[in-house]
């Protein structure tokens, strides 16, 4: 059902790329096995399935070869659909992966041609993104990085990228976009090593930036548990610095390739601890599902898979709904965390004072060791929720 006219309060910006339902299935080892859908079809498969908005790569609806006649058509076929669907475009970005030119690489490349050409796809990109009404402008760097670090200084890259985004905060600041630049991290795939390869890395190169309050991170499920880290602590970080300004939802088995899930499929208590956390937190950014259909689906299992990304994060939102109002699971965090006045204010105030009164005060270590703190009860109570007996 389409969102125009509609009136109802947004409870969750749930978004969807046109890559992601457009995905024709194709795969390293097999051939398309859905018939493409134009940006505008994708547009009304969304309304249909009541997403909020829609984002995209320059490519996603301007044909890299497209003429200009061409591509003012499809863009203006594309406004006119948003119109009629009521569909918003929170995020844009650049397809800086799939073109040959950048096989080693655009920002990053050894090559300061490819360099400058990325730098041009880019601003036309966000000239694009600007138009459509984007606030947000992500980056992934899928190709920025190395199978072999004989040719390139990995700080090159690092600098390379640092000139770039620079540039591209100018020239937001300058055309009153009012773009915020979202990084994107992955540690591998395409490229054998991609560089930034977590959520981390970009937090501690943001700060080295001219613009620093501009840009913030877009972390993605799938990228972050590839590295076999904790998501959920990942994006805590990003939410605690402020710098949490997309993120990308999926799910991901440990150990295998890119795998774009629907929400929720593979690890279901990581996507109900990372829910509670995006609630507690009361981000209200968009929802991204950057994930896409089985290869074994057609289009009807393909709106079954975005309704499943939405109706998943949906339910979890009410299971948070219910641990929190849970007087046993509160009882435990009455029991598990203890509170002293005198000494959080010591430990989080430095004055002689109080090196004085730490070093002088009396700890029962034995006691304090032997306390239990009854997390398997917790951590149990909590699947009894997620599981839906509780
Ligand atoms: C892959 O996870 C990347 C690309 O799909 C896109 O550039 C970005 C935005 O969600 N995610
Ligand atoms: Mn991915
Ligand atoms: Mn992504």
């Amino acid at each position: 059902m389409a969102r125009k006219n509609s009136t109802a309060p947004v409870a969750e910006k749930f978004t969807f790329g046109l890559w992601t339902v457009g995905n024709i299935g194709r795969d390293p080892f097999g051939l398309p096995v859905r018939q493409p859908l134009t940006a505008v079809q994708i547009l009304k498969l969304l309304a249909e399935v009541g997403a909020y908005g829609v984002n995209l790569h320059d490519n996603d609806l301007v044909p890299i070869d497209a003429t200009p006649a061409r591509a003012k058509r499809l863009i203006g076929d594309f406004k006119k659909a948003l119109s009629d669907t009521g569909l918003v475009v929170p995020m844009a970005t650049t397809n800086l992966f799939s073109e040959p030119i950048f096989k080693d690489g655009a920002f990053t490349s050894a090559d300061v041609r490819v360099r400058a050409y990325a730098m041009q796809k880019t601003l036309r990109a966000m000239d694009l993104g600007a138009e459509l009404g984007a606030k947000i402008y992500v980056f992934w760097g899928g190709r920025e990085g190395a199978e072999s670090d004989a040719a390139k200084d990995p700080t090159a890259g690092i600098q390379r990228l640092r000139e770039a985004i620079n540039f591209f905060c100018q020239y937001s600041i300058d055309n009153n976009y009012g773009f915020r630049l979202a990084l994107e991290a992955k540690p591998n795939e395409p490229r054998g090593h991609i560089y930034f390869a977590t959520t981390a890395n970009y937090l501690a190169f943001i700060e080295t930036l001219d613009y620093p309050e501009m840009v913030g991170v877009n972390p993605e499920v799938a990228h972050e548990s590839m590295a076999g880290l904790n998501f959920v602590h990942h994006v805590a970080q990003a939410l605690e610095a402020g710098k949490l300004f997309h993120i990308d939802l999926n799910d991901q088995e440990p150990g295998r390739y890119d795998q774009d899930f629907r929400f929720g499929s593979a690890n279901i208590k990581q996507a109900f601890f990372l829910v509670k956390l995006l609630i507690d937190h009361g981000y209200d950014g968009p929802l991204h599902f950057d994930a896409h259909a089985y290869r074994t689906e057609d289009y009807e299992g393909v709106k079954d898979f975005a309704r499943g990304c939405m109706m998943t994060y949906r339910l979890l939102k009410e299971k948070v709904a219910r641990w929190r109002a849970d007087k046993e699971i509160q009882g435990l965090l009455q029991h598990i965390h203890v509170h002293d006045d005198e000494l959080e204010s010591l430990c989080a105030n430095y004055s002689s004072e109080a090196v004085r009164k730490l070093k002088d005060r009396k700890f029962d270590i034995r006691a304090l060791g032997e306390r239990g703190l009854a997390y398997e009860r917790l951590d149990q109570l909590t699947m009894e929720i997620i599981m839906g007996v509780r």
